[in-house]
């Protein structure tokens, strides 16, 4: 395989907390990868051309496969960079179900305190847009209750950052022991969120002094190597190469709870009321975790858009 067809692009921005979990991911494994600098509020059109529709942060490309979510993300990178692994310890599987609530309730608690906080002094198209995604249709409202129990929130947040310290007490370097895990870039993101976007946050993480010494090892791992890329040129790459051909594991499953097949046309979006659009595509594969959508366009021609099944809704095209 050439270098082009096997070359990680991360679609993603500075700020984004979502993309931070899968940069520090990249620096685990010590990964090289090319960086395309999106916007950060739609329109995205370079990003939606090549996910059909998926507007949020990050995206990775390999060639003319898109991974959407960071849950995808992170499970492609262990397949085709197995080492070091994200799970070196035997905990894969509560790895992966401690993910699902950092990435659900922790990381919206996190956006209610730092969006709440921030209230009126976020710029109106910026306090719109993630208004509308992580507050639901009556954000205004929702974002002016989020100020008014701030203290709650902070409170909701401050038992698991306990947690997190007193697991951290023993003076390991990370959550599971001497090796970084997947699990500590999927907790990091939050506490990085926090620090660096709430005024409060510094103050709440200093009562945390082990937690405070594990965020250090953890930005000392860094983000392995990038280098800038150009969207253009991302869009090209997806142009020039094919899909990557099924792996073992996205075979037919006779027992899919929504009796789901290769060849059925579907749509797929988050399954939380954030108004997003939907992306539609033929099934190529699917399995308990994953499902690939073909899509052709007119500039890609095929393209394969990868999603989780956990967290999102599909749905038959009639
Ligand atoms: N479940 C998704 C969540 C992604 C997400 O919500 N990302 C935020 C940024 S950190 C986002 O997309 N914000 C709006 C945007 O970037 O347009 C994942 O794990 O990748």
């Amino acid at each position: 395989m050439s270098s082009a067809e096997t070359e990680i692009i991360l679609h993603n921005y500075p700020q984004s907390p979502v993309a931070e979990k899968v940069r520090v991911a990249l620096g685990i494994k010590g990964l090289r990868w090319r960086s395309v600098e999106i916007p950060r509020i739609p329109p995205k059109p370079m990003l939606v051309k090549l996910t059909g529709g998926y507007r949020r942060t990050p995206v990775m490309q390999i060639g003319a496969d898109i991974y959407c979510d960071s849950q995808c993300i992170i499970r492609e990178l262990e397949r085709r960079h197995p080492s070091p692994t994200f799970f070196p310890t035997n905990d894969k599987g509560l790895i992966w179900c401690l993910s699902r609530w950092t990435d659900t309730v922790l990381f919206d608690l996190s956006t209610r305190v730092v969006l709440g906080a921030a209230g009126d002094d976020l710029p109106a198209d910026f306090a719109a847009d993630r208004g509308r995604l992580y507050f639901g249709p009556d954000w205004r409202e929702a974002m002016k209750s989020a100020l008014v129990n701030l203290p709650h929130l902070v409170s909701q947040i401050k038992a698991p950052l306990s947690w997190l310290d007193e697991q951290l007490s023993d003076g390991r370097s990370f959550l599971l022991g001497d090796s970084a895990a997947a699990i500590d870039a999927q907790i990091y993101f939050v506490v990085w969120f926090l620090r660096g976007r709430w005024e409060g946050g510094p103050p709440l993480l200093s009562q945390f002094p082990a937690l405070e010494r594990w965020e250090q090892n953890v930005k000392a791992i860094g983000h392995g190597e990038y280098s800038v890329m150009d969207g253009t040129d991302a869009i090209a790459r997806a142009a020039a190469c094919t899909p990557a051909p099924l792996h073992g594991s996205h075979t037919d499953d006779p027992h899919d709870p929504q009796g789901l097949q290769p060849g059925m046309q579907v749509r797929i979006v988050p399954d939380v009321d954030a108004g997003e659009r939907p992306i539609e595509g033929e099934i190529k594969g699917v399995n308990a975790e994953t499902i690939i959508l073909k899509r052709s366009d007119d500039d890609l021609g095929d393209v394969c858009v990868h999603f989780p099944r956990a967290g999102y809704v599909v749905e038959l095209c009639s």
